[in-house]
């Protein structure tokens, strides 16, 4: 590019920004999708005499940050009964706009959504309505106690646990703050491998500290409980769920936690799963062991979580185990009682099918479980805008069908809170799809686009096309290069970042090895699922069971999740299963690629150090993107003895040198960059 034409490029951004009042220059991520202020002259009127520490961070919020053109707020708790807790109505009376809700926390959200209407420049509807789909919207932290992140790659938890409750970090009103403004409203505080410390009084009295930061902003706490708590913290000598004196103590532990947060909302637990204690230990039930918790929080109106990620081996294929272990309990659990129930049958693949549980227990409640935090889709080095994966699985169980939605948070104690920046993207979305699952992939990635990294104004029109272009891919990417066609698991053992398909670890469970998962061989590749192999397809209901037990009508991108495909099974493409595989790993490396040069062409456009930092971790894409291309077709090329179609670039990598390097993660600052030189 000439200097003169780079000029006029300068020259049409700073003018098409001058001209539009509402450009803002935003951070390097610090401020999340809040950075924006307004000119504060705006003025809030309340229809109540007092006001409550909620309806002052919303006048404070409206009036800071305000960027329309309506110079007056009208604001009234007098609204129908029907918008409940959470809802609010809006009417646009030209210079004044009126905002009704039923609660103050409805007058929270209705500002934030108005405060988001008005950053992109959208014009206030007549009248609009708001209702959240689900009532709970929960973030699940996977925080230690010692400040590690199991599975977070975002620096440390943000919980500084050794200074609470004393000393407060003023991230914690911050994190409040951003998820109210995205319709968050209950945060899980700690790792789901629970240790029984946190309800000990040193901890619950930390534990208090946040719950009294975070009320004003309608965040309600939970706590992950380790069931066997009773024994570690009081030596009681059982947890069994039946016994009187166990029910005692966790009722006890009920009390002393209410006295401390009156509106705490109740537990998670993971129980019988990965080592984790649970009534199982004792012969007992999930609903035994639910039901007994649910009774003790029942009084005060708090409720139990109860995951439903178990794989013990009660059937050789592990995708059918949390619903056999499940579906026969429909019905036994008590109405505070909510199966949490991963949305995929295994364990977060870049693509699962749903989970079959869904719609299998029509008379337990159920909820969903995402994952924000990448483990498996390069923790925060690779960008993944996970709303289209989110989507996918609303295509397939009705968004009524469940009562609730928890994201496993991508959030620690960086700078950036997600590590990589566009990650915040992640948190942002889940938020807004909990709060309507039928908000589309790009609607919410243009909202955030235009309040967290381009100000919306006539010059940056074609940037944010091109960073929605490039984001909106960018799951789909991902899925190419590591596994397409319905692969999965074949990630390295432990950390889930790099490829391993051929991983052979003594002794591990054969379920935690790709190659039970990808089942190569000479006929072909994918797992049989289908009625002559798992018979896992029947877990679904028809005709989508039919619709996947046929290997002609299953959809391609879950080919191999559900059969072992012949390499020269013909796809719809008209190429070959081993021709197809390779085009996917070839697509997705060009694609990461691309996402090199889409963001290059919004260098001036965002914040120079938030530029770097994306700018190197898609570096590092695209070079983990050719790892697992070469990984992977090399180790399945052993199989199908086919060679590379012509079309299809050869791999620079040799299989030695690949099985040689476990390509692991450390920390994404240090020189190392993410190369571990690990030898077996
Ligand atoms: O995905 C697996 C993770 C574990 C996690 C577990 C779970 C918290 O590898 O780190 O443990 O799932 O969801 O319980």
């Amino acid at each position: 590019m000439t200097d003169a034409m780079l000029r006029r490029i300068i020259f049409a951004i700073l003018f098409a920004c001058i001209v539009s009042p509402a450009a803002v220059a935003y951070s390097s991520g610090e401020g999340l999708w809040l950075d924006h202020g307004g000119e504060g002259v705006v003025e809030v009127k309340f229809d109540v005499r007092k006001l409550t520490p909620t309806l002052t961070e919303a006048r404070n919020a409206f009036r800071s940050r305000w960027t329309g053109d309506h110079w007056r707020l009208n604001v009234s708790l007098k609204g129908p009964k029907s918008l409940g807790r959470d809802g609010f109505e809006i009417r646009n009376r030209g210079e004044e706009i009126d905002l009704v809700a039923h609660h103050e926390l409805g007058v929270l959200y209705g500002v934030y959504h108005l405060l988001r209407l008005g950053v992109s420049g959208q014009t206030i509807p007549d009248y609009l309505r708001e209702v959240p789909a689900y009532d709970l919207r929960m973030l699940n932290h996977w925080d230690n106690l010692d400040g590690t992140v199991e599975r977070g790659y975002a620096g440390s938890s943000l919980w500084k646990w050794e200074d609470l409750p004393d000393s407060v970090s003023p991230r914690y009103e911050a994190y409040a703050r951003a998820n109210a403004s995205v319709g968050i409203n209950g945060t899980v505080l700690n790792n789901v491998n629970a240790s029984p410390r946190i309800l000990s009084a040193d901890y619950l009295g930390k534990v208090k500290k946040l719950a009294d930061i975070f009320r004003p902003f309608g965040l309600k706490v939970y706590l992950s409980v380790n069931f066997a708590s009773p024994m570690a913290l009081d030596s009681l000598s059982t947890a069994d769920p039946l016994d009187p004196a166990v029910q005692k103590w966790w009722q006890r532990k009920a009390r002393e936690i209410y006295g401390l947060i009156p509106d705490f909302g109740g537990f998670l637990v993971k129980a019988n799963s990965e080592g984790q204690p649970g009534p199982m230990d004792y012969g007992r039930s999930h609903a035994e062991g639910a039901n007994m918790l649910a009774k003790a929080l029942r009084p005060y109106g708090g409720i139990v979580m109860w995951r439903s990620f178990v794989y013990s081996p009660i059937d050789a294929d592990r995708a059918k185990q949390a619903y056999m272990e499940f579906q026969p309990l429909d019905g036994k659990f008590d109405s505070n009682v909510i199966i949490q129930i991963k949305n995929g049958p295994i364990d977060f693949q870049p693509r699962e099918p749903y989970s079959p549980l869904f719609g299998a227990m029509p008379h337990t409640q159920q909820m969903v479980e995402f994952q924000v935090t990448q483990e498996y889709l390069g923790h925060a080095n690779h960008l993944a805008y996970l709303a289209p994966m989110w989507k996918e699985f609303f295509d397939y169980v009705p968004s009524t069908s469940i009562k609730a939605a928890a994201g496993v948070a991508n959030i620690g104690d960086d700078p950036n809170w997600t590590g990589h920046p566009l990650a915040q993207a992640n948190w942002y979305a889940f938020g807004r799809l909990a709060w309507n699952p039928q908000l589309t992939s790009d609607e919410i990635l243009s909202e955030w686009i235009d309040q967290s990294l381009v100000s919306p104004c006539e010059g940056t029109a074609e940037v944010k096309n091109t960073l929605m272009g490039m984001m909106l891919k960018s799951r789909e990417t991902v899925v190419d290069y590591m596994m397409p066609l319905g692969l999965h698991h074949i990630f390295a053992f432990g950390h889930h970042y790099g490829p391993e398909p051929w991983c052979d670890v003594p002794g591990a469970r054969p379920d935690w090895l790709p190659k039970y998962y990808h089942r190569a061989d000479s006929e072909g590749l994918g797992f049989d699922r289908s009625p002559s192999g798992s018979d896992a397809v029947s877990q679904y209901p028809e005709p989508l069971r039919s619709q996947l037990a046929d290997i002609d009508t299953c959809p391609e991108e879950f080919l191999l999740w559900f059969h072992h495909v012949p390499w020269d099974h013909k796809m719809k493409s008209g190429r070959t299963m081993w021709d197809e595989l390779c085009h996917a790993y070839e697509r997705g490396v060009s694609q990461a690629v691309r996402q090199q040069r889409a963001w290059e062409s919004a260098r001036l456009d965002v914040d120079s150090v938030l530029f770097a930092d994306v700018e190197r971790r898609l570096m590092t894409q695209v070079r983990d993107a050719q790892w697992w291309k070469d990984a992977c077709l090399l180790y399945f090329q052993q199989y199908s003895l086919k060679p590379f179609p012509a079309d299809v670039t050869l791999p620079v990598h040799t299989l030695e040198e690949l099985r040689e390097v476990n390509l692991g993660i450390t920390n994404f600052e240090s020189p190392s960059a993410s190369l571990l030189n690990t030898k077996r």
